[in-house]
């Protein structure tokens, strides 16, 4: 019996990947190279500090340690204005009358995400009232596809991994759900979602009981 329900962040509640991606490109032209968005692909779901030794591989750039975190400092920097001046019109079509009907069918909801802005982005869209619980990149130490964001949220709402549905729009994360035996449900048209049990396009138009049914 499905009891909660748990929701990435970016991609799935607000698509913040696109100021990731200013963010990422600005520091790669600083370097001398260009960065594509098809290349920003490959950092959805992806920890911090991953993304930019997978940014760094792309410009075939070798640094050392001390550099890396000046560099991932100077991205974050610069994302964190982005999303500093986000608003409640950036949350992602459907999602606040999912998570209404979510809250009035007493399913327990939390957020399980691998940024460690998670919770300024709540702030900015206003959304922090509908989760019992924020798991984000501060409170874990293993990035997806490891599941401890989940297993962590589940713990924390006191459900078992497979009382809950896990909503990811990145393969990494979809992973980490089919890892710790929780149902996924992909969201988005990505190719990579397939080891989701389901994919939707986004939220809008999606029934809760609807999912539930063809998931239990
Ligand atoms: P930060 P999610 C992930 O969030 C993003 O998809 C990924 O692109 C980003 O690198 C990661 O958070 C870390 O973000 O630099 O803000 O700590 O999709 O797991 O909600
Ligand atoms: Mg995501």
């Amino acid at each position: 019996m499905i009891k909660a329900l748990i929701f990435d962040l970016d991609g799935v509640i607000t698509d913040t990947a696109k100021y990731h991606y200013l963010a990422w490109r600005e520091l790669a032209l600083g370097l001398g190279f260009d960065f594509t968005e098809e290349q920003n692909e490959q950092l959805k779901g992806v920890s911090r500090i991953k993304s930019l030794e997978i940014l760094l591989e792309i410009g075939g750039i070798i640094v050392d340690e001390d550099i890396m975190e000046q560099l991932a400092d100077k991205k974050n920097t610069r994302y964190v204005e982005f999303i500093s001046k986000m608003t409640p019109d950036e949350i992602l079509p459907g999602v606040v009358d999912f998570l209404k009907k979510a809250k009035t069918e007493e399913y327990k909801i939390g957020i399980g995400s691998a940024s460690k802005n998670a919770q300024t982005i709540l702030n900015r869209i206003n959304l922090n009232s509908y989760f019992d619980v924020v798991i984000d990149g501060t409170k874990v130490h293993k990035p997806k596809p490891d599941p401890e964001v989940f297993f962590k949220a589940a713990s924390e709402l006191n459900v078992k991994p497979e009382e809950c549905i896990v909503f990811e729009d990145a393969e990494a994360g979809i992973e980490a759900a089919v890892n710790g035996g929780f149902h996924s449900v992909g969201v988005g048209n990505s190719k990579s979602l397939g080891s989701a049990d389901y994919t939707i396009s986004g939220f809008e138009n999606v029934l809760i009981e609807d999912l539930i049914k063809l998931i239990e």
